[in-house]
């Protein structure tokens, strides 16, 4: 079960928060205290999730428990199954976004379809060789799927409606550019929404497991099919007047 803390402030606009959380009993804390913490001066209902995945240094004495490690994405879905508000977004659990960058974005809940989240002068916080991959990423998906956005790995939030009605394939990172591919695909507007990056103070990144590097390889392979052998229902736009 998901660790459940919830608001019931009455408002227009409804957040399920789902945080997954891997070996993060050094951040998990104040990642929680930063994203309550930008919530509470918004009138938003809110509810946030936290997915420990079988994390093995106590993050689950501190939030609750996948029996073992299943992956990023597949605690994605766990929590998009457990989400029961309007609009969905996910906060990775390692502290990397402080609480005045995660006010500003969910500050536009509603606005668009899709609000979708990119990293401002990422090379400041990261090393440039993250970065380089990270863009070198970036432009491989667009040119897959004809876009210009700014980043498939970011912070994302989608209608609940139409996430849970998307069938999620990759269980690891390459969940991430294969929910905004496809919720694009859905969607007639979305918004782009620059962040400021902290990066994580405590413990390494986990992106680089092999699992995830297979797994963002077969997510690049299944978008590349996605898209040449059908075309979106709707063609997405930016929201007017951007
Ligand atoms: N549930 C779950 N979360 C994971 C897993 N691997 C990474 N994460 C979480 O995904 C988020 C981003 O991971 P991180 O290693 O910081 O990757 P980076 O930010 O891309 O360098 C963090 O909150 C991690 O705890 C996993 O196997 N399962
Ligand atoms: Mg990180």
């Amino acid at each position: 079960m998901p660790g459940h803390l919830s608001s019931t402030t009455p408002g227009p606009r409804a957040l399920s928060v789902i945080i997954p959380a891997y070996c993060e009993c050094d951040n998990i804390l104040q990642t929680l205290d930063n994203v309550t913490g930008a919530l509470q001066p918004l009138t938003l209902t809110y509810e946030v999730l936290v997915i420990d995945d079988g994390s093995t240094d106590g993050t689950a004495a501190l939030v609750v428990i996948n029996e073992r490690n299943m992956g990023f994405g597949w605690s994605y879905r766990r929590g998009v199954e457990a989400a029961s508000l309007e609009h969905i977004v996910m906060v990775h659990g390692d502290n990397a976004w402080g609480r005045e960058t995660l006010g500003e974005f969910f500050s536009h809940v509603g606005e668009a379809d899709v609000i979708i989240g990119y990293t401002r002068r990422m090379a400041r916080s990261r090393s440039w060789r993250r970065t380089a991959i990270s863009k070198a990423f970036t432009l491989l998906v667009n040119l897959i799927t004809d876009r210009r956005l700014q980043y498939y790995n970011g912070l994302q939030i989608h209608r609940a409606a139409v996430l849970k009605s998307l069938r999620i394939e990759s269980s690891g990172y390459g969940f991430q550019a294969e929910v905004l591919v496809k919720s694009l695909r859905l969607a007639k507007t979305f918004l782009e929404v620059p962040m400021d990056l902290i990066e994580r103070k405590k413990g390494q990144s986990k992106a680089f497991r092999l699992k995830n590097l297979i797994d963002v390889a077969r997510t690049v392979r299944l978008l590349y099919g996605l898209e040449r052998t059908s075309t979106p229902e709707r063609p997405s736009a930016p929201v007017p007047g951007r």
